[in-house]
């Protein structure tokens, strides 16, 4: 059975072209003018772009004394739903400390869940010999070539600067690509111990612990680190002009550092931490916290000038019930908020509605640069003959009002609650099946998704040999005897 998508305006991440798309099987056939298939998709009216790809999300992850309520299932849904259709999951190494049994225990929750495709990035949380082993384990066979590190969460997740370096340094040699969550731990327990013995125990105290200036710190540390190491670098969830500054400096001099602001930075601000509902201003405790205005605006225009190349949304979803472990100290609340449903019609809505951001680079900072940058591409993050049929219908003139009510999330609020969203998926196709119809109640296949391999980066390691040899110290015979006087 053959699909043709007709009659929409192709949107990619460098141009725009009327052109019916062609669909056999999980793959793009042929893109071309007056196609014809066994079943029509009609995109009259609409864009047809590449499926979103969210490159950072906390699926039932443990975390915080409790786990993340989002299920594999609900959170795919959800991602379906919004015009995602590839999410990358942080796996956790638990107890043993093992990368392998933490790959094992994230396939045996995802496999029978999942209802679009998936990968995972690795959390380093600790540095020993079976780790430095089971990393090339994790790229050669599990198909994992990102490996993320927190720079905060002191006493839990946090790695020391030479377990940061060894890990790089690791990572330089396998092909891998670090990540980091740029925030300087030591500051930010600093902080939360401040202000809780000043009285500040509601989640404004967040905010106050978290100033940009701890995420700054921690991205210019992180960007000399892996300027040491000789690895490419990518920073998550870059909040605040500060991270920004240091990754657009870095970029400037030739360094790969990639920068990742999230929907929810870009759109919420630091008075909701503010609001007198303790419930309502805990629900948007997240790490690192929403900012200033300014910061905002910095972020959009890193999305427009390339400085900032993807926007996720670090989906990690607690209940209220769960957010009330921080009533009377806010340093408990669980860390995270949602947006997996809401991050592309958000971004349309608040980017390209508003002349900030075009379509082109609408496609490009929801999939395509992230397909790049994760080393799928042209698999994922294009329309591409060849490639995986993971296509949008994309229609902006469906407007409608986020409510829990109508979610697919099955969290108990939204921290987008009553904003327009001016554009939806008319259709969301995963691998050339349709997963969301709008208005059809679609319900998706829990099982379908897949699990992608991504190989190691060829290119990033021919370039670092070159670097490293440029890094080798210089030699410099010297006559011992030759003592300038006076020296
Ligand atoms: N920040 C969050 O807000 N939640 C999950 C992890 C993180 O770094
Ligand atoms: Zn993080
Ligand atoms: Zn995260
Ligand atoms: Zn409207």
């Amino acid at each position: 059975m053959s699909k043709v998508i007709k009659n929409g305006t192709i949107v990619t991440a460098d141009r725009q072209w009327k052109a019916d798309v062609l669909i056999e099987g999980e793959k793009i056939a042929e893109i071309g003018e007056n196609l014809s298939g066994d079943e029509i998709i009609d995109a009259s009216d609409a864009y047809v772009i590449p499926g979103g790809i969210d490159p950072h999300t906390h699926l039932e992850m443990p975390f915080m004394g409790t786990t993340a309520a989002e299920t594999f299932e609900s959170g795919t849904f959800a991602a379906a739903a919004g015009g995602t259709t590839m999410l990358v999951d942080f796996c956790l190494p638990g107890e043993d400390g093992s990368l392998l049994n933490a790959v094992d225990a994230w396939d045996a929750k995802s496999k029978d869940q999942i209802c679009t495709d998936i990968s995972y990035h690795m959390a380093i949380t600790g540095w020993n010999e079976t780790i430095f082993n089971e990393m090339e384990t994790v790229v050669k066979e599990r198909g994992i070539n990102t490996f993320k590190h927190f720079m905060a969460y002191k006493g839990a997740l946090m790695v020391e600067d030479d377990e940061m370096f060894a890990s790089f340094r690791r990572c330089a040699e396998l092909g891998a690509l670090p990540l980091v969550h740029a925030e300087n731990g030591d500051v930010v327990a600093a902080l939360q111990e401040k202000y809780m013995a000043e009285g500040i125990t509601g989640p404004e105290g967040h905010a106050y612990s978290r100033p940009p200036e701890v995420e700054g710190e921690a991205a210019n540390r992180a960007i000399m680190i892996a300027d040491a190491a000789g690895c490419p670098l990518y920073i998550v969830h870059v909040s605040c002009e500060q991270a920004h500054e240091a990754i657009r400096r870095a970029r400037q001099k030739g360094m790969r550092v990639y920068g990742e602001p999230l929907i929810q930075h870009l759109t919420l601000d630091e008075s909701e931490y503010f609001n007198k509902d303790w419930q309502y201003a805990a629900r948007r405790v997240m790490s690192p916290p929403f900012r200033s205005k300014e910061h905002q605006d910095g972020l959009w225009a890193g999305l427009a000038a390339g400085s900032l190349q993807v926007v996720a949304t670090d989906h990690a979803a607690f209940s209220d019930e769960q957010k009330r472990m921080g009533v009377g100290d806010f340093t408990k609340i669980p860390n995270g908020t949602g947006g997996l449903e809401e991050r592309m019609a958000m971004l349309w809505t608040k980017g390209v509605e508003t002349g900030r951001l075009t379509p082109e680079e609408f496609v490009a900072v929801t999939s395509t640069n992230i397909a790049k940058i994760l080393n799928i591409y042209p698999l994922k993050g294009g329309i591409n003959v060849g490639g995986d049929a993971d296509v949008v219908v994309w229609d902006p003139s469906i407007h409608r009002t986020v409510s829990v009510s109508t979610q697919k999330s099955i969290i108990d609020y939204n921290v987008f609650e009553g904003m327009e969203l001016k554009a939806a998926p008319r259709y969301t196709l995963s691998r050339g099946e349709v997963i969301w119809a709008h208005g059809q109640n679609s319900q998706p296949r829990p099982g379908r998704g897949k699990f992608i391999k991504r190989t190691p980066y060829a290119s990033a390691s021919k370039a670092l040999s070159k670097w490293k040899a440029l890094n080798t110290p210089r030699k410099i015979e010297r006559d011992p005897m030759n003592i300038p006087a006076g020296v």
